[in-house]
């Protein structure tokens, strides 16, 4: 693990910012089994640390764009707990009162220029936003969140090349959690996905991605990279889905593709609680301190629960202007 000088009130804002989107998740998990949520729900558990560490770095002003598995980078990235419960609802109180649902939470106002349901889509829209950051030179800093099976789309090639030629603010994190939809990363991956950054001589790291001091170690040093002007960096987190790709697949399966002993390693590997372990290791907290967030986090995720189930459905027939981004 990566060492750390990090105050006990760091610490535990990591542990609460990764706690609650793994509370919210873990309703959702709920929530979908039980049909209270209309269309897919594809969770992030086990790769919190990523989005957590990542956006940790970043203020309102910096942007971000993410995946069909955008939940926890909404949150990470200071997106309200019951704007998104009630937009996975598709009540007309969610972040995008509720047209968009799951895949597609954003919120202008915290730098979130969406969750995308189009494997790749975010990496195109977050080099525009680093291209407008370079053109009005208001300091911002533009980052791709995409899993490994949107890293054989054309588009990074195409994002890396113009990126680092015209040496824009931009950070693109790949999450390689091992699969892509059903098929095993290396089924359909050709070499390592850090490497793809070299023919441009774009900067690039490895990082393990369930370690979210690290991660937030990597992401300070692709940030300075990108606010001194020196361009963007690719980075390759390694981690891992814990949960189906998508909510309900058990039902349209009809064989497992990939066995419990893998699953149960990396449970093992968890990113909460490791973290949790090295903050009571260390001393920064006990062990009744983690349980008074996490109740904490409970009680957030019910207010929205119960903000979400009293909101109305949106109106088909409503005025879409008023449904517009302000
Ligand atoms: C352009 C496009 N192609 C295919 C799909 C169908 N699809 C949805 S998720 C997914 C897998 C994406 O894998 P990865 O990028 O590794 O992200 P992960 O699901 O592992 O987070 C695919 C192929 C899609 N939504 N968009």
């Amino acid at each position: 693990m990566a060492d750390t000088n990090f105050s006990n009130d760091q610490m535990l804002k990591l542990y609460e910012s990764m706690l609650r989107i793994r509370k919210v998740e873990e309703q959702l998990a709920k929530d979908s089994k039980e049909g209270n949520i209309p269309g897919a729900v594809h969770l992030y558990i086990g790769q919190e640390a990523v989005a957590v560490g990542v956006c940790s770095q970043l203020n309102d002003k910096d942007w971000i764009a993410s995946t069909h598995r955008g939940h926890g980078h909404f949150l990470a990235k200071g997106g309200e707990t019951r704007l998104l419960m009630a937009e996975v609802y598709g009540r007309d109180t969610g972040i995008c009162r509720g047209r968009g649902g799951s895949m597609h939470v954003a919120d202008f106002s915290k730098g979130i220029i969406g969750a995308n349901g189009i494997v790749g889509g975010g990496i195109s829209i977050t080099t525009g936003a680093g291209l407008a950051s370079k053109l009005t030179n208001d300091g911002s800093v533009a980052v791709a969140f995409f899993g490994d099976g949107a890293a054989n789309q054309g588009v990074l090639a195409e994002a890396l090349n113009i990126s680092t030629l015209w040496q824009l603010p931009v950070i693109f994190v790949c999450e390689n959690n091992g699969f892509s939809e059903f098929s095993p990363t290396n089924t359909v991956t050709a070499g390592n996905i850090v490497d793809r950054a070299k023919p441009y001589g774009t900067a690039c790291e490895t990082v393990d991605g369930n370690d979210v001091i690290a991660v937030w170690q990597c992401a300070e040093r692709a940030k300075l990279r990108a606010s001194r002007g020196d361009g963007p960096t690719l980075i390759e987190a390694h981690t891992y889905r814990q949960r189906g790709h998508v909510e309900a697949e058990a039902s349209f399966l009809s064989k497992n593709y990939r066995d419990s002993q893998e699953i149960e390693g990396w449970v093992s590997k968890d990113p909460i609680t490791l973290f949790e372990k090295r903050i009571v290791d260390a001393g920064q907290a006990k062990i009744e301190d983690l349980q008074v967030i996490s109740r904490a986090m409970e009680a957030e995720v019910n207010e929205a629960v119960e903000f979400a189930e009293k909101s109305p459905y949106p109106d088909p027939g409503g005025n879409e202007q008023q449904y517009m981004f302000t």
